[in-house]
């Protein structure tokens, strides 16, 4: 059994991202830009983890000139960010399915809980206290954000800082992923994943997971699907 599970957050505890879809449009919307990202784009574009940089490789895809400020970035994902805090807060995104039992389950056999993401405090923030109270961060030992680190996912930096936060060897941890890129991040930092398909990225890749399942309460019934044992 795993020392301590390490959770994505969007796409693995709940399906934020088509929240971010529509925040991102708003935003563009409210800035008078006339991009609007629909599913097939943004599906696409999820490859480039990071709102701003998706932001910022979307225009440069477009070979428009000259390129967006950073200051002109920032803004579109300031008031992104807020709209989706806005949708989160109006109770747009409840947790997947099996998350709370998973969360609540491994509390009670005193494994360790932590969380390794892209996006930021602030958004975990929104979706955890709408989703499990206020109090939420007291269950989570360490929690790393994208703008935490140097490089986001498919980097490891993430990762690699939960580790030291939580002063375990990777081989100790189950990172828990939706997406091909958070493989990658965890697999590079020497961490066993599994992995639970999401909206998004369900066609991925995931030939380098441990385990593979539609949701997390299949948890349970995971040796039958898979001759590799789930570590959670
Ligand atoms: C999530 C992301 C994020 C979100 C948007 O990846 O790539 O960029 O789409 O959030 P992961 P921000 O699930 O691998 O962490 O706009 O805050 O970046
Ligand atoms: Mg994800």
């Amino acid at each position: 059994r795993a020392a301590a599970l390490i959770f994505d957050v969007d796409g693995t505890l709940a399906e934020t991202e088509e929240l971010h879809r529509q925040a991102f449009n708003h935003a563009f919307a409210r800035h008078g830009l006339d991009w609007r990202w629909d599913r097939a784009v943004y599906k696409d574009l999820l490859r480039v983890t990071g709102g701003k940089e998706r932001m910022r490789a979307y225009h440069a895809r477009l070979g428009a000139a000259p390129p967006l400020s950073d200051m002109e970035i920032a803004e579109l994902h300031r008031i992104k960010t807020a709209h989706y805090a806005e949708l989160v807060e109006a109770g747009c995104c409840p947790l997947r399915t099996g998350v709370a039992d998973l969360l609540a389950a491994a509390r009670a056999r005193g494994q360790r809980l932590a969380i390794a993401t892209t996006t930021s405090h602030g958004n975990i923030d929104a979706l955890l206290s709408r989703a499990l109270g206020k109090r939420w961060a007291a269950d989570f030992e360490a929690v790393v954000a994208g703008d935490d680190v140097s490089h986001k996912k498919p980097a490891p930096d993430v990762y690699i800082e939960i580790l030291a936060r939580l002063k375990l060897d990777a081989a100790a941890c189950v990172a828990i992923e939706d997406s091909a890129n958070g493989l990658i991040a965890a697999s590079r930092a020497g961490i066993p994943v599994l992995i639970t398909r999401s909206m998004f990225f369900g066609d991925d890749d995931f030939t380098a997971a441990r385990v593979v399942l539609d949701d997390l309460s299949d948890l349970g019934t995971a040796k039958q699907k898979t001759e590799k044992q789930p570590h959670a």
